[in-house]
């Protein structure tokens, strides 16, 4: 396939039809749009105008595409079952959907040697419009003195129960200047609201509360819930025990 046959709509429907059955969600972005909201130590070194797709996994990923992958891997060579699960999924899609494209593909739990990440995910889920990031700088008249509060994405459908998994960048597509970036649904408008959601992120994170901050569509299962709520050493023995 030519590199420059590809459009933004022939990247994102044969991606949306191999990742939406596994419960995973692609939204696309101007790697300028990103760049433009970070320092230059965080940019993306592509045109302004290349493509990206921040890929997001939904509730229903786990059924669909975890216990599955786990089942067919039988254990063997697992270590990270879940990063490894996204990226047999994420990859898969990207060389059945585009064999010879380059796209660069960045996973949320790679680090560079820097010990940065290779992207900020909650910019690029901002800026594609999936999942609004709310973030100390959107209070006004802040309560909390000089204290960092860590912000939050919120999604319009799953509210928290949702994860960045992956960016992809497809270096030679790009988006013209009819595209317009999309604001991501601010689905908690008010100071109080947004004071309580980063409250809940910040202070009690583990009774996922903040997650329910809008009414989502689905949560996790109970299964995916005792999988999350388990320390990573401790899931497997949680595995063997679902058989
Ligand atoms: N590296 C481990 C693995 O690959 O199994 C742990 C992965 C993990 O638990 N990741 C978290 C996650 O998926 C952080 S992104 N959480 C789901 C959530 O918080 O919604």
């Amino acid at each position: 396939m030519a590199a420059t046959t590809l459009n933004v709509d022939s990247v994102i429907e044969p991606l949306e039809d191999s990742l939406s059955k596994l419960g995973l969600e692609v939204y696309p972005l101007k790697v300028g749009w990103y760049n433009s909201l970070l320092p230059a130590s965080f940019h993306l070194s592509y045109p302004d105008d290349s493509l990206a797709v921040v890929v997001l996994s939904t509730p229903a990923m786990f059924e669909l595409a975890f216990l599955p992958f786990i089942e067919e891997q039988r254990f063997q060579g697992l270590r990270d079952p879940i990063d490894q699960c996204v990226k047999h999924c994420v990859s898969g899609a990207v060389s059945q959907c585009f064999p010879g494209q380059k796209v660069d593909v960045r996973y949320d739990y790679e680090l560079l040697p820097s010990r940065k990440p290779r992207f900020l995910a909650q910019t690029a889920a901002h800026v594609s419009g999936a999942a609004f990031y709310y973030q100390q700088s959107d209070v006004t008249d802040q309560p909390w003195a000089d204290r960092k509060m860590f912000g939050v994405c919120v999604h319009p459908r799953f509210g928290g129960w949702f994860a960045i998994r992956a960016l992809l960048v497809f270096e030679d597509v790009t988006l013209g200047p009819e595209t317009v970036q999309p604001l991501p649904p601010d689905c908690v408008p008010t100071r109080d609201g947004r004071i309580q959601l980063l409250e809940a992120f910040n202070f009690r994170w583990q009774d996922w509360g903040y997650r329910d901050v809008v009414c989502p569509v689905q949560t996790y299962s109970q299964k995916q819930r005792d999988y999350f709520s388990t320390p990573p050493a401790q899931r497997f023995a949680l595995l063997r025990t679902w058989g």
